[in-house]
This record gives structure tokens, sequence and C-alpha cells, in this order.
């Protein structure tokens, strides 16, 4: 088995802070956040930016600017820019950020589909923030948009035009034929690296024989031209992650899937989750790969 690759999510587009006081918002939490997920086992962060007054998912290349370049002066790790944005997003303004600082990596989500936000939201208690209740109830009607036209064009404007290498977000099992078309029309270099995306309501739910499934159908549509890591929402994250790491597959934490460390506990910080996970794929026997080994495994540009 190859060494595993930690990837961590340090803030995302869909908790709000007032569900954890240790969600990192401001460009100085974002990158504070990054350099320890980093130092603590983390070879890829992946980077959403928010808006630093409100707390709301931001678009603006400045906001990523205000994180970027404190975290590579802090850690080579692989800079992962988020091309879903926020599902209240058009595909414009989700890649303004990402055509500017043209990342190393960056996420393309694989379909269109509904994407409501119970299974991450299920522990709000109160609304402080006022847009957040629009936000979530708007949840029930909200469609994350990545049509096949969109997709190609990200892969052309990414990838093609500015050396991008993708984690491709497959919410489902749709989502991989979906990967396979675009293989097919020779839109995509090998190796794949696929990040199935487990507990968003829309998606495939965060159940085990899911994630074998997920597995055996990557394995007949990609055969060994792909890895493969795992992301679960909420409460799932640690149980998928640890199931992913038995069978060979690299794991996703971070605070934009989840915010607790355990039941009714908050993560103090996304290196605490980073640090969790660490010890149990170490427990398994599995080493951690470097940002280097990352780079040569994935063939990045570095
Ligand atoms: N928020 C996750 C469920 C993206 O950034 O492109 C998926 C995600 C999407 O990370
Ligand atoms: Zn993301």
């Amino acid at each position: 088995m190859s060494k595993i690759i930690i990837t961590c999510a340090v803030t995302g587009s869909i908790h709000t802070p007032s569900m954890s006081d240790h969600l990192p918002v401001t460009g100085e939490e974002i990158a504070r956040h990054s350099v320890e997920a980093a130092e603590a086992g983390a070879a890829i962060i992946h980077l959403h930016a928010r808006d630093p007054e409100s707390g709301r998912p931001s678009s603006r290349a400045e906001d990523f600017m205000a994180f970027l370049p404190v975290i590579n002066a802090g850690t080579d790790a692989v800079i992962n820019i988020s091309t879903g944005g926020s599902a209240l997003m058009p595909l414009e303004e989700r890649l303004a950020a990402p055509f500017i600082v043209e990342p190393e990596m960056c996420s393309l989500n694989m379909g269109t589909m509904n994407f409501a936000l119970y299974p991450l939201a299920e522990r709000i208690t109160d609304w402080k923030h006022n847009w957040e209740k629009p936000f979530l109830d708007n949840s029930d009607d909200l469609v994350f948009k990545n049509t096949p036209r969109d997709i190609a064009y990200v892969l052309d404007q990414m990838g093609r035009q500015r050396g991008a290498r993708f984690e491709f977000e497959c919410y489902d099992v749709g989502h991989l034929y979906m990967l396979r078309h675009f293989v097919d029309r020779g839109l995509v270099q090998k190796p794949l690296f696929i990040q199935f995306v487990f507990g968003v309501l829309g998606g495939i739910g965060a159940d085990p024989e899911n994630l074998v499934h997920m597995k055996r159908i990557s394995d007949k549509l990609f055969g060994a031209d792909y890895e493969f890591s795992v992301l679960a929402a909420g409460r799932h994250q640690i149980p998928l992650a640890t199931m992913a790491a038995t069978m060979g597959g690299h794991v996703r934490v971070g605070l934009e899937d989840n915010l607790y460390i355990g039941k009714g506990k908050l993560a103090q910080s996304n290196a605490e989750q980073v640090a969790k996970i660490r010890t149990i794929v170490e427990a398994l026997g599995r080493e951690v790969a470097s940002p280097a080994e990352t780079r040569e495994l994935l063939s990045l540009k570095g």
C-alpha cells in the first residue's frame, strides 16, 4: 500500500461561525489553522475563503490572498483551492479566485445534485447570525449545479490552461461514471485523485457498504489509474476515514466536513482532527505521506 495522504479541509462554506467559536474565518485564522494542520501531518490543505467580518463564504481573490502567502511561507503542503465555493455561487464566481491564484490542485465536483445541509447542521441550537437561518431554510431548495458543460470548462480552464490537478469530488456512484466519461474524452490526466464524499443529503449515505461499492466500481472504471480518498460529513468523518485507511485509500478531515472531535465535543482546531486520524492510520500500520511524496504520487506540478 502507498503512503497515506491526509487532506485537511480547513473551513469550507457550509458551517457558520455561530456553530463553533473554533471555525477559522479571518485570513489570519485560516492561515494559522492551515499551517498547524500541515505540521500535524496534512499534506494537502483544501481551502475556501470567507468574508472576515461576516464569516460568509467569499469568492474574492483578496480574501484568499489574506492567507495564501502566509500558508506558503509556513509549509510546503499542497494548496488545493475549491472550485465548489458555495452551492449558492454561480460557477463564474466560484472560479474567480482559482483563475488568479492558479493553485497546484483544485476540487472539481462531478455532478449536479441537491445539497441539503441537515447532516452538517444537525447540531445548530441558535441563530446568532441572521444570514444563517434563511441559508439553511434555502437548503431545502438548493441545487449544487455542476453540469457536464461546467465540468468540461473547469477541466479546460484550470487543468489544461493552468496546470492544476484535481480532487474529483464524487458524491454518488453516478459521479464516478461521469468521471469515466471525461477520461474517455481525453480531458483528464492520470493518476486520478478521487474524493468519495459521504453523508451530504442529496448524495450517497455514510454507510460502510457504500464505501465498498464506490471502491469496487472505481476499480472497474479506472483500474490502477486512480487513488481514492474519503470524506464523510459530521459524525461519520472518522469512522469512514478509518475504513478508507484499511482499504488502501487516503483520508480527508477538517472543520469543513465536521466541527467535532468526539461526541458533543467541538474540535478546538483543524490540527486536532489531523492528529486524531494520523494516530489511527499509523496504528493501522500505514505511513503518512509528506507533501513531496504526495506530489510524486499524484504527479502534481510542484
Ligand atoms: N463541502 C464538501 C462536501 C468543494 O469544495 O469543491 C465538498 C467540497 C466541495 O469540498
Ligand atoms: Zn470544499
